[in-house]
């Protein structure tokens, strides 16, 4: 598996001005020179055995191709929030990757299918749900896909367990949720 180039390696060549980025080009269509940014995301649950498909979807994102699951959370159990059903079980996870956010997005949703992810109605009870939260610096609004994620600063499930992975992001926490860190 490719890892990108470390420190000290040439970098690769790149394209001229004038010419669109290539995305078509390769097998995969999807790589993208990003591998240094810090990619974050979060992970729910709140339908079957959320404890153990959060922690196989962790093991799920590192075997993604040419991405890294470079930080864990630990798994924190929330009330549903808009939503109905069972405590979630959420978690956030740090990727080193060179997918493209919309490259990325689709592996995501790849992952949530074959969990058994259903989408009933919106915010039905899921078996795994995978967030793309943030994409280094970048901000993306398109019909497809909103980065950084619109509704994460108000969601303590969230930036609880993204605080204690990446500290130095200075998040707001929103008062009156109750997050409870479980071991895991
Ligand atoms: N996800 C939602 C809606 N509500 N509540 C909690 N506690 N955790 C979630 O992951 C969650 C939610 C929509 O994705
Ligand atoms: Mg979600
Ligand atoms: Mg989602």
């Amino acid at each position: 598996r490719r890892r990108g180039h470390r420190p000290g390696e040439k970098a690769p060549p790149s394209p001229p001005q004038t010419c669109r980025r290539r995305v078509t080009g390769c097998p995969r269509g999807l790589v993208t020179p990003a591998a240094d940014e810090r990619v974050f995301v979060g992970l729910g649950a709140n339908l079957g055995d959320a404890v153990a498909t959060v922690r196989a979807a962790f093991e799920a994102l590192d075997a993604l191709p040419s991405t890294r699951c470079v930080a864990r959370s630990a798994l924190y159990r929330s009330a549903p929030i808009d939503a109905q059903g069972a405590d979630y079980i959420n978690a956030v996870a740090q990727l080193q990757t060179r997918l493209s956010p919309v490259a990325l997005l689709k592996e995501l949703q790849a992952i949530e299918e074959r969990f058994g992810r259903e989408r009933p109605y919106r915010n039905a009870p899921r078996t795994l749900d995978l967030d793309l939260l943030i994409y280094g610096q970048r901000r993306i609004a398109t019909p497809l896909l909103t980065v950084p994620h619109p509704r994460m600063h108000e969601r303590a499930f969230v930036l609880v367990p993204l605080a204690e992975i990446a500290p130095d992001l200075a998040l707001p926490i929103p008062v009156g949720q109750r997050v409870d860190r479980i071991d895991s």
